[in-house]
């Protein structure tokens, strides 16, 4: 008999509920099967240095020391409860946040947790593999501290389906175990996490584009009237930081050590860029393309009456509501929203409360130009003539009202023809993926040492120098 209480870190009384108890004793082997069968390959006896949270106060939510992955001890902390908190938007603004889940917003209060859950083991599935190619004990240790923290993301959901939503949350949490990335029968719900992670370029571009649209769909549920699920989001923003940082240092690490190469050298041409075992930048601004598109249809349909209700229920608010100067229930406003007709692109406005995922995608898109600033700014330091750009929002969509329209970078409506034509200028190819995981082939294993085609980080993790043995193999 494992006594749950120790075994599970959480500030919820855990000790005390024994009907919640009693719904993990079934789920948690459960989760550790999907573990052992879906977490990172080969790696269950390896020591990983690891951060785990054990309490949400500021010095109990960052401990570090040696764990095995199956080992960790996946918490449920919901950020502490504010009494005098609101529903601070739709109509039922004013009113005391829910404790309990409001009967008639039942079923789609569980389908966003269900959603939300999801994309958890989801990203742990495509990124299974690549612990095995890793450039650095640095970078294997990161992926690793992703991958089990978004373990605990997918705790934090079941923890919410089990203890509001009995049977049928119980059913739910059965079945994120079950789906399975990229499965042709089963796949997971939202379409960019079946989509395959085949290498370290995608993982760092996935954790800064990607994660981002954690962060933002977080950020919009941490403002929920269900008070639960707000609580429970504040916390697993402060894990999702963590993440993007991963991402957007990764592909700046990658950046650098190209421009290195081209000084270097004195080389332009992007093959004689690979000859030198890197990265072209061309390359990197292909896998841009894509993850920034496939991110972008996370949003859901730019106009949406899932969305407007989502708001005025109460349930999902918009980024940073309570900052935001309005009446909270937007009645009679508007905003502009994109749409294909006749070949071109035309704006037009529709009412607000319909086109709150493209708000919400708009808010996002400004944070991910100041992240390819950035990276911008490393090619420029280099004295590289190369500038990286940000797609149009309607390249490469299949949600949405861009969706079956062929639009090019610079925001031309083209023909399918046309498209096909030069597509691979834009999105990367077979050839692409074949050369950059040709690079990845096996992994660098030694402390501080790294990969040729990445520059080392700045700084090691919780302030160990580089070439601290992140990983233990054993
Ligand atoms: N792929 O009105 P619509 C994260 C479906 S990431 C496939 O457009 P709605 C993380 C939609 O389900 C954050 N299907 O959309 C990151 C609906 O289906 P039904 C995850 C899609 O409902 C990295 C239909 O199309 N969290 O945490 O307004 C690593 C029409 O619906 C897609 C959330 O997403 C798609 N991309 O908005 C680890 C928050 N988009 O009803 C973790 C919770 C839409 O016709 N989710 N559909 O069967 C939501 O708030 C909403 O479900 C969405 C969609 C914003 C995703």
């Amino acid at each position: 008999m494992i006594d749950y209480t120790d075994r599970i870190p959480n500030n919820v009384d855990l000790g005390r509920d024994r009907v919640l108890q009693r719904a993990l004793e079934h789920w948690q082997p459960a989760y550790l099967n999907w573990w052992y069968d879906m977490g990172p390959t080969e790696s269950h006896s390896y020591d990983v240095y690891l951060r785990t949270a054990i309490s949400v106060e500021p010095d109990g939510w960052a401990q570090f020391g040696y764990v095995k992955m199956p080992e960790y001890r996946w918490g449920v902390f919901l950020q502490p409860r504010d009494e005098a908190r609101q529903v601070n938007f739709g109509t039922h603004k004013g009113q005391p946040a829910w404790q309990e889940v409001p009967g008639e917003y039942r079923s789609a209060l569980r389908r966003i947790i269900v959603t939300q859950g999801d994309t958890e083991p989801a990203s742990v599935e495509q990124q299974k593999m690549l612990g095995l190619s890793c450039p650095s004990l640095y970078d294997l240790r990161n992926i690793f501290q992703v991958n089990v923290e978004e373990g605990r993301h997918l705790w934090a959901m079941v923890y919410l389906l089990h203890r509001y939503f009995g049977r049928d949350g119980r059913e739910e949490a059965e079945s994120l175990l079950a789906r399975r990335s990229g499965d042709e029968d089963n796949p997971r719900i939202l379409g960019a996490f079946n989509e395959p992670t085949p290498d370290w370029l995608a993982f760092y571009m996935f954790t800064f584009f990607t994660d981002r649209d954690g962060k933002f769909q977080l950020c919009a549920l941490a403002e929920s009237g269900f008070d639960p699920l707000s609580r429970t989001c504040r916390f697993m923003l402060t894990e999702e930081a963590h993440h993007m940082f991963v991402g957007e240092t990764g592909v700046g690490r990658i950046i650098q050590r190209t421009c290195e190469v081209i000084n270097q050298h004195k080389i332009e041409d992007p093959s004689d860029v690979r000859s030198q075992g890197v990265i072209d930048l061309q390359t990197i601004q292909r896998y841009l393309n894509f993850h920034y598109s496939v991110t972008l249809d996370l949003y859901g349909s730019d106009v949406s009456s899932n969305a407007a209700n989502y708001f005025t229920s109460g349930l999902k608010g918009r980024f940073r509501e309570t900052k935001l100067e309005d009446d909270h229930v937007l009645t009679g406003a508007t905003y502009p929203v994109s749409e294909v007709i006749g070949g071109k692109i035309i704006s037009k406005e529709v009412p607000a409360l319909t086109a709150l995922n493209e708000r919400l995608r708009d808010d996002y898109v400004e944070e991910i130009k100041d992240g390819v600033a950035r990276w911008q700014r490393v090619i420029d330091a280099a004295g590289v003539p190369f500038k990286l750009t940000l797609p149009h929002k309607g390249f490469h969509r299949a949600i949405g009202n861009f969706a079956g329209h062929h639009i090019t970078p610079d925001g031309l409506v083209v023909s399918e023809d046309a498209w096909k034509q030069r597509q691979y200028e834009w999105l990367p190819s077979e050839a692409d993926y074949k050369y950059v995981q040709s690079l990845m082939c096996g992994r660098v294993a030694e402390p501080g040492k790294f990969a040729n085609w990445i520059a080392p980080p700045l700084r090691g993790i919780n302030n160990q120098p580089l070439n601290f043995e992140y990983v233990r193999f054993n």
